[in-house]
């Protein structure tokens, strides 16, 4: 019904209608858009220690005692930082992070997602506010778009944070629409008439307020002991979480301890980012196994150098089908990137072919099964290569 109303009435449509999520034309490219205040990067930690020093520079600014400081911390979401602007509560620009000064305007790709607020829930909304956050894909939707790039032969997605950056970069909003994008907000860049709480907490609690998801694994913790205790939970669940998580940000929470201790080059002293173990890694295709599936089909298993990543140290890795290994290029011997993130299977995702130093052998499908020597099939439209013979070949 708003559908035909507004097509009868076209004066009447707002840019806050529902049906405006998808409606856009195909871009031709992206606008520049300056970021009012910059999108400023984090500095890193990568152990205890590190976490320990940041809060003895805060505390020595602060004239306190590092244990008394009160830190949010919260997951680092790993996908594509984006700002939205509102103006008297209606979304009117979206744009990507890009170098933190100029990124580029995607509004009507951010349109797409349920998660971006068109309009601002309450009765008193800020004249203007920039709100800041992450758009993630969780695993589920990353599988599930891979799985139909491979069958479809188009591109796959490394990572589920390429996978929502390319998704937001689509030059037609409608492709956007169809990918399964999540908007986490976690900070306020800008805001003009009207007042934020005084802490970062709060904020997160008032932007949920106004409408946006935030991280519900946030928490507001007292010296850094308790801030790398948090950290070890997180790390313990981080297999669990349904979306990658790089680390965790711990943040002085109390607004006026924040312009107290300011800004240093690119990045604030009052906040860290507390890395975790890399979830992608190189190391060498040793070889390929052949796996007989319980309905006869064949799984390529690419055979690796031990390497750890994601917390554990992975030997194997799957390779899917024939098909995934002609888009690879995998040969025997190739450096390779692999990935482990949560309950998924270690994949190969990248060859990188730019180090072969010499010719490598090709890695070739059997034409027989590896367990009964029955001639293998392939159904024409299918990338899924078996043996008929399966009964004979439990898993
Ligand atoms: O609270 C935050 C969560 C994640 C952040 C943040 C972030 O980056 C992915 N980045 C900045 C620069 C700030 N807070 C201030």
């Amino acid at each position: 019904r708003l559908t035909q109303l507004e097509s009868d009435h076209p004066e009447l449509i707002s840019p806050d209608s529902p049906t405006q999520r998808v409606g856009a034309a195909p871009a031709e490219g992206f606008p520049e858009v300056a970021h009012a205040i910059p999108m400023l990067s984090l500095d890193n930690a990568f152990s205890r220690d590190d976490i320990a020093a940041f809060a003895e520079r805060v505390a020595e600014r602060l004239e306190c005692q590092a244990s008394e400081i009160a830190f949010s911390c919260e997951p680092k979401l790993d996908g594509a930082a984006v700002s939205l602007v509102y103006e008297q509560g209606v979304l009117v620009s979206g744009a990507t992070r890009g170098d933190g000064r100029t990124g580029e305007g995607i509004t009507s790709n951010l349109r797409t997602l349920r998660s971006v607020p068109l309009k601002l829930m309450g009765q008193q909304v800020p004249e203007l506010l920039e709100v800041r956050g992450e758009v993630i894909m969780r695993h589920a939707g990353f599988e599930a778009l891979n799985e139909r790039a491979r069958e479809e032969g188009s591109k796959v997605f490394a990572n589920p944070r390429n996978a929502a950056a390319g998704s937001l970069r689509q030059l037609d909003p409608r492709i956007t629409a169809t990918r399964q994008l999540v908007f986490m907000a976690y900070s306020v860049g800008h805001i003009e008439g009207g007042t934020l709480p005084n802490s970062h907490s709060e904020t997160l609690s008032y932007l949920s307020q106004l409408g946006f998801k935030t991280s519900n694994l946030t928490e507001v913790v007292e010296g850094w002991q308790a801030a790398e205790a948090f950290v070890a939970q997180i790390l313990e669940q981080r297999d669990q979480i349904e979306v990658d998580i790089d680390g965790v940000v711990v943040k002085v929470n109390d607004f006026e301890q924040q312009s107290v201790l300011g800004f240093v080059a690119r990045a604030p002293r009052w906040a860290i980012a507390r890395k975790f173990p890399a979830q992608e890694e190189v190391t060498t295709l040793l070889g390929v196994d052949f796996r007989v599936g319980r309905t006869g089909t064949i799984t390529p298993v690419a055979r690796l150098q031990p390497v750890f990543v994601g917390g554990v140290t992975v030997s194997k890795a799957t390779l899917h089908n024939a098909d995934e290994i002609a888009r690879l290029d995998a040969r025997v011997g190739d450096q390779v990137i692999v990935r482990r993130a949560g309950d998924v299977i270690p994949q190969i995702v990248k060859v990188l072919d730019d180090r072969r130093a010499s010719e490598l052998p090709n890695v070739v499908f059997p034409d027989v099964c590896p367990d009964c020597s029955v001639m293998l099939t392939r159904d024409l439209d299918e990338a899924a290569i078996r043996c008929e013979n399966s009964l004979a070949c439990p898993a």
